[in-house]
């Protein structure tokens, strides 16, 4: 029956959510979730390969601008790690897996000075109206990927196909989605949530949400 159905998933949501809790896994404030919400700001963009590409650029010896092709053909990894959204939901255990962010870095050489990155991801069409900064260290991190898949299957349009970052450290919002670009910067600088009063840096286990 459906609601015996209903019962039992809530049951085993909330034994997950108390076994998380004890393994220290469950920032505070969080509520662990079997689903997955979808959470952005504008429409799914339509994805061309033809047209897509991936640019960095900034304070790096080499700026890159790849095609879906290129971008293809980068070595990949999986990661398995854990998702803290600000609204307060936790999924535990993705499977993500993509191209491990520190290949980017060993292609672009970011110079002494490049402290801080501005992600570039899409809202609808503007491919670069979504940014989100985030410490080069933070992103100097083995389980830091740019991800096209999720669970074994190609990312959902709604969650970021073809390709997203996944920054399991910090809260969701730094995770932007249809990612297009980086920028390599001396100094921090606010991104579209950041700018709204969203934290800086937005630790999930120190509850750093709001500046
Ligand atoms: N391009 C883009 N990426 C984004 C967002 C967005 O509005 N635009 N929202 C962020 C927020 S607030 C969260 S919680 C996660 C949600 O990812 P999901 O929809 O796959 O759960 O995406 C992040 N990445
Ligand atoms: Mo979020």
């Amino acid at each position: 029956m459906a609601l015996d159905r209903y019962l039992k998933g809530d049951d085993d949501r909330r034994v997950l959510e108390r076994k998380m809790k004890a393994e220290g896994r469950l920032p505070p404030g969080q509520a662990l979730t079997l689903k997955w919400p979808v959470l952005h700001a504008g429409a799914v963009p339509e994805f061309d390969p033809q047209t897509w590409d991936f640019r960095a650029g900034g304070l790096v010896e080499t700026p890159i601008d790849l095609s879906w092709a290129a971008f293809s053909a980068l070595p990949r990894t999986d990661v398995t790690s854990d998702f803290h959204c600000v609204t307060r939901w936790s999924r535990f255990d993705n499977r993500w897996s993509g191209v491990a962010f520190r290949e980017i870095l060993a292609r672009v050489r970011p110079k002494a000075e490049a402290r801080y990155v501005m992600v570039l991801g899409h809202v609808g069409e503007t491919r670069y109206g979504y940014q989100t900064n985030v410490p080069l260290a933070d992103l100097d991190r083995p389980d830091v990927l740019l991800a096209t898949h999720h669970d074994g299957v190609p990312l959902e349009p709604d969650h970021g196909y073809p390709l997203r970052l996944v920054v399991p450290h910090l809260y969701a919002w730094k995770s932007a989605k249809w990612v297009r670009g980086l920028i390599f910067m001396a100094e921090d600088k606010a991104g579209y949530w950041e700018k709204a009063g969203y934290h800086m840096y937005g630790d999930p286990f120190l509850e750093q949400r709001f500046s």
